[in-house]
C-alpha cells in the first residue's frame, strides 16, 4: 500500500462503522432458529445434491448480556471472490473484530487472489496493523480477488489441507451468486467429509442481483450506483449545456438491470432500457431501436438534438433472438473449445462458428457488425458466463439508429442532427470509497459472519436486514445457502446455482420508473445527484438507494 494517502482517506480511517444492536457486545450472540427452509426452486434436486445442508433453519441473532468469551481462539480464513465491490475491506474488518471479540488470540488469514489462493495456499495474516490501513477504503487490494470456480473434490481436499495446516476452522467467502454457490458446495463437502471447517458466505456484488426475501441488497450496489449517478448527472448537465450530443451510456450489471434502473431513478434520463422488460415484451433489437428513434425524432422536432440513453450491459442476453443465439454459442464454445483453439485468428473462428450454428442463428449472427460477432465468441468466465462487459451493445444500437434516421431523413420525417458520444460506466464505481451505508453494512456483514463462525454454523450466508432503518434497528443472522438455490444451465449442462434476482416488473422501483419515463423522454428533467458525501447532514450522507427505499415501503 502506498505510504501517501489522501486527506479524505485519512479522515475516513477514523470512521467507526455502526453495528446492529445484536452485535454491539461482540460476536457471541444468542441464536434463534426459525422454521426449516426449502430452496428457491427445484427443491428435490437441491435436496439430493446438498443432503447435509438442505432444510437448515433461518437464524436470528440477539444480544447476550454477558461478557462471555470463547475458551479457545477461533482461526478464520477469508476470500474475496469475483468483481470488486465497495466495502469489501470493511467486511474483512468486521470478521477480524468479530473473532477477536470472541477470543483475543483468534487469527484471521486472507487468501490471496480469490479462491485460487485457498487452493494454492497463498495467504497473508490479517493483523490489527494491516486491517487498520484498510478500514473504510474501497477496493479489494488487501488480498486481491479472483474468479476461479471451486467445484472439484481435488480442490476441496487441497483447501482442507491448507486450512488444517493454519488451524482454520471457519472460511468466509465474500462473493456474488457464483461464489456463494462455491461456498455452498464447499460447506456440503466438508460436512459430508466430517471436516471441522465451517463455510460462511457474504452477499457481494455491485450488480444488486444477489437478493431475495431474506437478503435485502448485496453490498457495493449503494456506492457504485451513487458513483454512476453522479457521473450520469454530470454528463446530463453537459448535454443540457452544449445541446449537441446524444450520450449513450452503458452501465455494468452482467445480467440484471438493477444498476440501470437505480441510476435512471436517480437522474431521469430520456431513455432507460430495462432488460427484464425487453425479455417480458419479447422485444427485438428493431423494436428497441424504434423506440429510441421515436424519442430522438420527437426531441429534434422541439429543437433538442441532445439527450441521455442508459443501456444495461446485459441487454444483449435478454433480447429473445439474441438469447437463443448466445445460448447456442455458449454450448458450441463449451463443446468445440479444443477445435477452436487451433484456429489461428478471429476470421477463422467466425467462419468455423457460422458453419456450426443453426440456419436461423447463423443468419442473425451474420447480420451483426463484425466487432460484435468477435466480442460474442470471446472466452466465457470460469462460471460459463458471457463477458458482457466486453460487448459494446451501445455501438450496435447506434449503428441501427443511424440507419433508421437516415431513412427517415430521406422520407422527410426527421429534420434533426444526431451526434453521439458513448460511455461505459463500470470499473469507475467498483472500488470507490464505500458510502456510509456500505461502510456500516459491510462491517456488520463481516461481524455477523464472525458470529456465525463463533456459533459453529456452516452453509449460511451472513444477513443484515431492515436496512432502510438506521443501523441501530438493523436485524442480523444467517440464511441457509441452499434456500437461495435452483438449477440452471451452465456450460452446456444443468448445475445448482444461487438464483439471481432480476428486476421485478411488478415491483415498486420499476413502477416508479414506468410512471415517469414518458415525461423524462420528451422533457429535459435531469437530476444531478453530485458526489457521495461522507460528512455532513444525514439526509445526504445516510441516503439509501431509491431501490432499497421503494422496496422496503
Ligand atoms: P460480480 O458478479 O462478481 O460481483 O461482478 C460483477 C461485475 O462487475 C459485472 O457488473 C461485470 O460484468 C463483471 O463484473 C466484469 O467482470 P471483470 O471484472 O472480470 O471484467
Amino acid at each position: 500500500m502506498s505510504s501517501a494517502i489522501s486527506a479524505l482517506q485519512k479522515e475516513r480511517a477514523a470512521y467507526k462503522p455502526q453495528l446492529p444492536a445484536a452485535l454491539k457486545r461482540g460476536a457471541i450472540v444468542s441464536v434463534k432458529e426459525g422454521k426449516s427452509s426449502t430452496s428457491a426452486g427445484d427443491s428435490e434436486k437441491i435436496k439430493t445434491l446438498f443432503p447435509n445442508n438442505f432444510g437448515k433453519p433461518v437464524l436470528t441473532f440477539s444480544k447476550i448480556n454477558d461478557d462471555y468469551r470463547l475458551d479457545a481462539p477461533i482461526n478464520a480464513g477469508v476470500i474475496l471472490s469475483g468483481g470488486q465491490a465497495p466495502g469489501g475491506h470493511n467486511v474483512i474488518a468486521g470478521v477480524f473484530d468479530g473473532i477477536k471479540s470472541a477470543h483475543p488470540d483468534s487469527k484471521l488469514y486472507g487468501f490471496i487472489g480469490g479462491p485460487s489462493g485457498l487452493i494454492d495456499n497463498k495467504f497473508r495474516e490479517i493483523t490489527a496493523k494491516l486491517i487498520d490501513e484498510y478500514r473504510n477504503t474501497g477496493g479489494f487490494d488487501i488480498i486481491g480477488s479472483g474468479r476461479t470456480k471451486l467445484d472439484s473434490k481435488e480442490q476441496f481436499e487441497k483447501a482442507r489441507a491448507n486450512c488444517e495446516e493454519l488451524g482454520i476452522n471457519a472460511l468466509v467467502v465474500i462473493g456474488g451468486d457464483d461464489s456463494n454457490t462455491n461456498a455452498c458446495l464447499l460447506a456440503e463437502y466438508y460436512l459430508a467429509a466430517n471436516a471441522q471447517i465451517r463455510v460462511i458466505g457474504c452477499p457481494k456484488t455491485i450488480d444488486g442481483d444477489l437478493k431475495n426475501a431474506q437478503i435485502e441488497t448485496s453490498f457495493g450496489f449503494d456506492t457504485a450506483c451513487k458513483v454512476y449517478s453522479e457521473l450520469i448527472g454530470n454528463i446530463s448537465r453537459d448535454a443540457n449545456s452544449a445541446k449537441k450530443y446524444w450520450h449513450f451510456i452503458r452501465l455494468m450489471g452482467r445480467s440484471a438491470s438493477h444498476i440501470t434502473l437505480e441510476c435512471g431513478l436517480q437522474t431521469h434520463p430520456n431513455t432507460c432500457v430495462i432488460s427484464e422488460e425487453v425479455a417480458e415484451e419479447k422485444m427485438t433489437l428493431d423494436q428497441i431501436t424504434d423506440q429510441m428513434v421515436s424519442v430522438i425524432a420527437q426531441r429534434a422536432e422541439k429543437g433538442m438534438n441532445f439527450g441521455i440513453i442508459l443501456i444495461p450491459e446485459g441487454l444483449i442476453e435478454f433480447v429473445p433472438e439474441m438469447k437463443s443465439l448466445i445460448r447456442e454459442l455458449n454450448d458450441l464454445i463449451a463443446h468445440e473449445s479444443s477445435a477452436m483453439s487451433f484456429l489461428p485468428d478471429d476470421e477463422q473462428k467466425l467462419k468455423f462458428i457460422k458453419t456450426k450454428l443453426t440456419a436461423k442463428n447463423s443468419k442473425l449472427y451474420d447480420s451483426l457488425p463484425k466487432q460484435i460477432q468477435v466480442q460474442l465468441i470471446k472466452d466465457r468466465d470460469p462460471h460459463g458466463n458471457v463477458q458482457v462487459s466486453l460487448i459494446e451493445t451501445e455501438k450496435l444500437l447506434i449503428e441501427m439508429i443511424q440507419g433508421k434516421l437516415s431513412k427517415m431523413r430521406k422520407a422527410g420525417e426527421y429534420i434533426g442532427k444526431f451526434s453521439v458520444q458513448t460511455h461505459f460506466l463500470g470499473y469507475e464505481g467498483r472500488c470507490a470509497a464505500p458510502s456510509n451505508f456500505d461502510a456500516d453494512y459491510c462491517y456488520s456483514l463481516g461481524y455477523a459472519a464472525a458470529a456465525l463462525a463463533v456459533n459453529n454454523r456452516t452453509g449460511y450466508m451472513a444477513s443484515v436486514s431492515n436496512l432502510a432503518q438506521p443501523a441501530s434497528k438493523w436485524k442480523c443472522g444467517g440464511i441457509p445457502l441452499t434456500m437461495m438455490m435452483n438449477m440452471e444451465r451452465r456450460y452446456g449442462s444443468e448445475k445448482p446455482v444461487i438464483k439471481k434476482a432480476l428486476v421485478d416488473l411488478k415491483g415498486k422501483p420499476f413502477a416508479k420508473f414506468a410512471t415517469n419515463r414518458d415525461v423524462w423522454a420528451l422533457e429535459t428533467d435531469y437530476v444531478y445527484p453530485g458526489p457521495i458525501q461522507y460528512f455532513g447532514p444525514d439526509s445526504v450522507c445516510g441516503a439509501r438507494t431509491m431501490t432499497l427505499m421503494l422496496e422496503s415501503e
